[in-house]
């Protein structure tokens, strides 16, 4: 039985991608920080121990800051797989926080590949680190693909693009099966409320019952290429299973911007939305109650922008098969269902 170990278990891409390990029948050891509240709800339903299928999971408790901690975990499990997940992954959180942004996603990093080398385990243990889109920053290419030069915007994209240019060395100078995956931004019902996508479904679906009167938006006109994570652990996946190492581009290569996203959720909730006024005056009414939706709050921008981000994966699904299966359209209806959900239950319970 081959054992997987996951970093950054209790987010977004951990519960999916430990969920595809177990059905691959994996030992799945997954890296939880310690918190004074539960941060697992995304793994509740998730029982440790022996599954049915064979395969097995087990919570480990660890930090990405904690580099002893790590090596003694990966002593102890010499895992065949590492998928680094873990992150402070909110870009505009990492101007606040941009020490911490640099230990966790950067260092942390490192630690991980500094520990497969020094308990000898280069032959054994793949890994996979989290690179991001974010990476291309400033673009200098339309769209970007894995030979696009990077030109960050923010602490988080600068401490990941240590973490890249670690991945690749570890891989050159050890011979380490170590791969990048630059992955496009990828959602889901999971994704923290935080981001764009879900701040938007949740909180339509929370006006639409009476629970909030507006959303709060930053840069509406930014624009991105978003997938299904259930799609995007598929990729990180398949690059862990192939004969030799290497960088990919997970992508759909369709891009939307935010004002589209938000005009696409408010009509799935029969709303009429019209843009009036322009800048930071500008607000999202509903043409026919007259109600604003929508306001501009310049908190939410950033001191340097990523305006445009669009993807080119013909490399993965060339070279790995890799397809998605939801299309942009079946993302929005997840998450929006989802979230209407949520905000029923929410007013029922008020
Ligand atoms: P997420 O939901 O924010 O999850 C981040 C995970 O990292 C959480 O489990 C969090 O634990 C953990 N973590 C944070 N600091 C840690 C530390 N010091 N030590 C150990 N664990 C720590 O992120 P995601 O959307 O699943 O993304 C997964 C990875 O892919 C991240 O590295 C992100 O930067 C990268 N990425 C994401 C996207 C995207 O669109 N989602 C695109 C490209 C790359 P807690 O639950 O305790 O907070
Ligand atoms: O949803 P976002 O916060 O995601 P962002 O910054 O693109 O980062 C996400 O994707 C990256 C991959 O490209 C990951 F590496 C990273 O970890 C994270 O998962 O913002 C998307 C866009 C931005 O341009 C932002 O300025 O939406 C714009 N935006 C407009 N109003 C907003 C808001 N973003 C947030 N979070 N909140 C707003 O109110």
């Amino acid at each position: 039985m081959k054992t997987s170990f996951v970093t950054g278990a209790t987010g977004q891409d951990g519960s999916y991608l430990i969920r595809k390990l177990l059905s691959e029948g994996r030992r799945v050891c997954a890296l939880v920080r310690r918190s004074s509240t539960s941060n697992m709800s995304r793994l509740a339903d998730l029982t440790p121990g022996r599954q049915e299928n064979g395969a097995e999971l087990q919570f480990v408790p660890g930090d990405l800051t904690d580099g002893a901690g790590l090596i003694g975990i990966l002593e102890t499990y010499e895992p065949d797989e590492i998928f680094n997940l873990a992150a402070q992954s909110d870009v505009r959180e990492s101007f606040n926080v941009p020490e911490l942004t640099g230990n966790v996603d950067g260092l942390g990093t490192l630690r991980l590949l500094e520990g497969i080398r020094r308990l000898g385990l280069e032959k054994k243990t793949r890994f996979y680190q989290a690179s991001t889109s974010e990476l291309f920053g400033d673009v200098r290419e339309k769209p970007q693909r894995e030979t696009t030069p990077f030109a960050p915007r923010s602490p988080y994209a600068i401490a990941k693009l240590y973490a890249y240019w670690t991945t690749v060395n570890y891989r050159e100078a050890y011979g380490i099966f170590a791969c990048n995956g630059i992955l496009f931004n990828h959602e889901s019902p999971l994704r923290g409320e935080n981001f764009v996508t879900r701040k938007i479904t949740r909180g339509a679906a929370r006006i639409r019952e009476g629970l909030q009167e507006t959303l709060r938006m930053g840069n509406i006109d930014s624009r991105r290429d978003w997938g299904h994570a259930e799609d995007y652990v598929e990729g990180m996946f398949l690059m862990l299973q192939q004969d030799s190492p290497d960088d990919y581009v997970l992508a759909t290569g369709e891009q939307h911007s935010v004002r589209e996203f938000l005009e696409i959720v408010f009509r799935d909730l029969d709303y009429d939305l019209v843009w009036r006024g322009t800048g930071v005056d500008e607000k999202g009414v509903d043409r026919r109650s007259g109600k604003t939706l929508v306001e501009i709050a310049p908190e939410f921008f950033r001191p340097t922008e990523v305006n445009y981000l669009c993807g080119d994966s013909s490399k993965a699904r060339e070279k790995l098969g890799w397809r998605p299966k939801h299309s942009f359209e079946t993302l929005v209806q997840d998450m929006l269902k989802n979230d209407v959900e949520l905000a029923k239950r929410e007013r029922a319970n008020n």
